[in-house]
């Protein structure tokens, strides 16, 4: 039920948006160096792009299409490598143009901007679904409690990667945080069985958002005495892991529209067990010293 109301207010949301950003188009005629007319052979008409399987992948090549920008190519790559070529353009205020997505620690370390996208190619704000294989609720009752009960916030998520990204260990920032918010923490874990050294399968793929929020889980996961196994695959495998059982969760499902391929062709095959953050977005990013605002830009 939850999710239904979630998804009925996006849709509104999405209207809404849609209808505020209409006829933009007052930025043709401006001639300085960083004219949009440039920003296309500046950055060798390149999109830094992360891996193949990630949603974002898919919605930037309908990006492409529906915004005609035919000599365009997007680059593929992954979460690291895309932040290795932002730092290093934007170190030398260069242009790039790269798939972001919020939360990400990259908007507290770097001054950027959303394009905006007013065809809704990316769409609109949504959540990060928690995503159980079937059975996992009688097998392991106490791991499904907890991951039905994971909910934090955008914020939380970012306290964690801004500080893995400074350079704390993964083990202690996640630690750190945990500490930290006990009365999170207590949420999630109320009425959950511990674990016995039972092992557990969770999922994941290298995107920062997610390294945060799979670390945070499996260790509240082993302080409750069970036996966590992460492991770092591609979103198809992530996906289909938790499908056909090998998997017993992932919480990087992102909805509904980023994964909408993924829980289409796995329905039925999984539960979901609704949002754990909400508010997410994902689209192309640039520096704010570059002197374009929408996608519309780059094709001129
Ligand atoms: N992301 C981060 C993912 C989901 C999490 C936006 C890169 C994707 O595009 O599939």
């Amino acid at each position: 039920m939850f999710k239904k109301a979630l998804t009925a207010s996006l849709a509104i949301g999405l209207t809404i948006g849609l209808a505020a950003c209409g006829g933009d188009s007052e930025k043709t005629g401006t001639s300085t160096d960083s004219t949009p007319a440039s920003v296309g052979k500046s950055v060798d008409y390149k999109i830094v792009g992360i891996d193949p399987g990630a949603g974002i992948m898919k919605a930037t090549a309908s990006a492409i299409e529906e915004y005609g920008l035919k000599d365009w190519t997007l680059i593929e790559g992954s979460g690291a490598a895309m932040t290795a070529a932002l730092k290093k353009a934007y170190d030398k205020e260069k242009p790039i143009i790269i798939t972001g997505w919020t939360p990400h620690w990259k908007f507290s370390a770097f001054d950027l901007k959303y394009l905006e996208d007013p065809k809704g190619v990316y769409g609109g704000e949504e959540n990060i679904h928690s995503i159980a294989r079937l059975g996992l609720k009688e097998d392991l009752p106490g791991v499904h409690t907890l991951l039905d009960q994971f909910h934090w916030t955008a914020d939380d998520m970012g306290s964690v990667m801004v500080d893995i990204n400074k350079g704390t260990k993964t083990e202690e920032a996640v630690a750190k945080w945990i500490e930290e918010n006990p009365d999170k923490v207590a949420e999630w874990t109320e009425g959950v069985q511990e674990g016995d050294g039972e092992e557990v399968k969770l999922a994941y793929v290298a995107w920062d958002s997610e390294i945060a929020s799979t670390n945070v889980v499996a260790k509240v996961l082993t302080d409750l005495g069970y036996k966590v196994k992460m492991s770092q695959v591609e979103a198809g495998p992530m996906w289909t892991g938790v499908a056909d059982g090998s998997v017993d969760a992932h919480i990087a499902g992102w909805l509904p529209i980023t994964h909408a391929d993924y829980v289409e062709k796995y329905d039925g095959k999984f539960e979901d067990l609704g949002a754990n953050l909400e508010g997410t977005k994902i689209g192309l990013v640039v520096p704010t010293y570059m002197d374009i605002d929408s996608i519309e830009d780059l094709k001129e």
